[in-house]
């Protein structure tokens, strides 16, 4: 028996990194009944096939630290949030979604602030924002090559997935990462995109550094989900320190009398931009519950 970690999974074939290489495996038909399906990320146990080493069969998923059902990844350590300086116009709501997707993951959000050299007193205005929420944020330029050393440094050692609107340059901060992954970027044609490394399915790198890095189509959009109203303020950690000082118990900080969290935005110990999205995503998690 051996363990690996899936990095591949195409037409029914899983692809398991482990110590003695890439084993081409099946599933076995248990997780079907089970209804259980073996996930990029997972960290499996598999048998080899008696005829041919290089093959083999999943033969138990390990328990996982984390789950997505879109895109379909398990046991990421923390979601790299992309955002744009400028073009595209930078979507702070989309990234305040997306870090609430993490935070209710378990998964460390981390904010990447791209096209530095196009807007970089906007980059830092964003910069900023972010790290007053407390979350570790890093100012880049894919196209220059700042800032790249503290990317890495962040990346090490961990299992990370880029999250961001398409055009922010996801792929091409990858790509001067690891300049040999060649991943497809967005001003290259049509034409290239059935190359390999064009992102149709999910896959995970390994980093030349240490650490891996899911290159997955998905985590552009968010999906409410299962985030009540109720909890969308624990998902802002920014938030939470306040909490304890409102008038009311079970404050919701949108129109309450007495709110220490919209006292906090007044002073600008929290960032207006933040608060003003938890507003609009506390109501639309309300409508969402009449449902
Ligand atoms: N000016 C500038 N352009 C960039 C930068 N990073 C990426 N781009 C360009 O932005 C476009 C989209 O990049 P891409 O990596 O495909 O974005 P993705 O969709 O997030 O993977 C491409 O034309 C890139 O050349 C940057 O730091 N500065
Ligand atoms: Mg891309
Ligand atoms: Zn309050």
């Amino acid at each position: 028996m051996l363990t690996g970690t899936i990095i591949k999974g195409i037409g029914g074939f899983y692809y398991v990194k482990t110590e003695s290489g890439c084993i081409e495996c099946r599933s076995r038909g248990k997780f079907r009944q089970a209804g259980e399906t073996p996930l990029v990320g997972d960290l499996v146990h598999i048998q080899l096939t008696a005829e041919d080493a290089s093959k083999g069969s999943v033969e138990e998923i390990l328990p996982r630290k984390n789950v997505f059902i879109r895109p379909p990844v398990a046991n990421i350590d923390q979601l790299i949030i992309t955002v744009a300086a400028k073009n595209p116009e930078p979507n702070l709501l989309l990234v305040d979604q997306l870090a609430i997707t993490a935070e209710a993951a378990d998964v460390r959000p981390v904010i990447c602030v791209n096209k530095l050299d196009l807007d970089e007193d906007f980059g830092r205005k964003i910069t900023s924002i972010y790290e007053k929420a407390g979350y570790p944020v890093v100012s880049v330029s894919a196209r220059e090559n700042w800032g790249m050393e503290a990317l890495r440094e962040i990346l090490k050692d961990k299992t990370t997935a880029f999250a961001g609107n398409s055009g922010v340059g996801k792929s091409s901060l990858l790509n001067q990462l690891c300049d040999y992954w060649g991943l497809a970027t967005g001003d290259v044609s049509e034409k290239t995109k059935r190359g390999r490394h064009t992102t149709r399915h999910t896959e995970l790198f390994k980093l030349p550094f240490g650490g891996y890095v899911f290159d997955t189509p998905g985590f552009s959009s968010y999906e409410a989900g299962h985030v009540t109203a109720e909890m969308l303020s624990s998902l802002f950690p920014e938030m939470v320190p306040y909490e304890a000082d409102c008038r009311f118990k079970g404050c919701a900080h949108v129109a309450e009398p007495g709110c220490a969290v919209k006292e906090a935005v007044e002073t600008g110990a929290i960032a207006k931009e933040r608060y003003d999205n938890y507003c609009i995503l506390y109501a639309e998690a309300k409508n969402q519950k009449k449902w």
